[in-house]
């Protein structure tokens, strides 16, 4: 019986295709794919510095410092995932900018829902199935001679086994649908949501309100039970009830502008 090489289970990124898939988007996009990297965050953050324009993006097939927020960690085995950064420089007022997470978190939720993940939010990015954490998205402001830039840095499992996953309330596409996609369209696709999402924000007089109702579909924090960590350590409990001009989390008569939430398990959407 001839003997015929098994498909390889975690095939490469393809960067011409991706390269294809992605050339009616121009407006200076340009995907870097690397075999290994530290953090794709802190290079692309590096390459802000040195005055990289708007668009680069920095695609690693294995991270060996990948970060979370507070100096957390993001662990993935190599090709299991799509981990990437991308270099943005906005044009809108300083002030604005806290609803860049929100819409990248909102733009990876709508692609994954486009692939047929069931995806939510929890605020104020991460990417939820169910209760489990299929996704996270670490936005930094970086300095540079060109002016402010901020580094839009997303880690999405895709074909993680149950085993490989760095904590239990964790999950991948491959766990949360039964298959793993092809993650050279899937990135395509990410990167194609991004791109719409965030042009049209920067084009829009409305782009609060807009992305605010938009953001709000989508959030499964709001109604929920909520445990609230401060950055000072204070822990708040509440019932999340909106989300406010500024981006911000409304739990019961307190807004939230930066911290850890907590879905309070068991507690389910309440009713108003
Ligand atoms: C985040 O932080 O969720 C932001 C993660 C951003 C990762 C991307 S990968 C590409 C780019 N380059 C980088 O270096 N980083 C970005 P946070 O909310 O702090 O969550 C971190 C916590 O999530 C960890 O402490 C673990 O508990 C958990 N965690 C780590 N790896 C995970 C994974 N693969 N899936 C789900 N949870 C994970």
């Amino acid at each position: 019986m001839p003997v015929t090489a098994a498909a390889d289970p975690r095939p490469p990124l393809d960067p011409d295709r991706l390269t294809a898939l992605l050339s009616g988007l121009g407006r200076g996009i340009r995907v870097e794919v690397l075999e290994a990297a530290t953090s794709t965050n802190a290079i692309v953050a590096a390459r802000a510095r040195e005055g990289a324009p708007h668009g680069l993006v920095v695609v690693a097939e294995h991270q060996t410092a990948g970060r979370g927020r507070l100096d957390r960690s993001w662990e993935a085995p190599a090709r299991s995932s799509l981990t990437f950064s991308a270099l943005l420089r906005p044009r809108v007022p300083a002030g604005e900018w806290p609803w860049l997470p929100l819409l990248a978190g909102h733009a990876l939720a709508t692609a994954l829902r486009e692939a047929e993940v069931p995806a939510g939010l929890k605020w104020p990015n991460d990417v939820l199935v169910g209760d489990r954490k299929i996704a996270g998205i670490l936005m930094e402001r970086v300095e540079s001679q060109d002016g402010p830039a901020a580094v839009l840095g997303i880690g999405l499992n895709v074909s993680t086994k149950t085993e490989e996953l760095p904590v239990d309330t964790a999950t991948s596409v491959e766990l949360a649908t039964g298959a793993a996609p092809d993650r050279t369209e899937l990135l395509a696709t990410i990167l194609t949501r991004l791109v719409d999402e965030y042009d049209a924000w920067q084009a829009d007089e409305e782009r609060t309100a807009a992305l605010r109702t938009a953001y709000t579909e989508v959030c499964v924090t709001l109604g929920r039970k909520v445990r609230v960590e401060l950055p000072g350590g204070e822990i708040r409990s509440g019932t999340a009830r909106g989300i406010d001009d500024g981006g911000r989390l409304v739990v019961d008569d307190f807004a939230v502008g930066a911290g850890d939430v907590v879905h309070v398990r068991g507690a389910g959407r309440t009713e108003e």
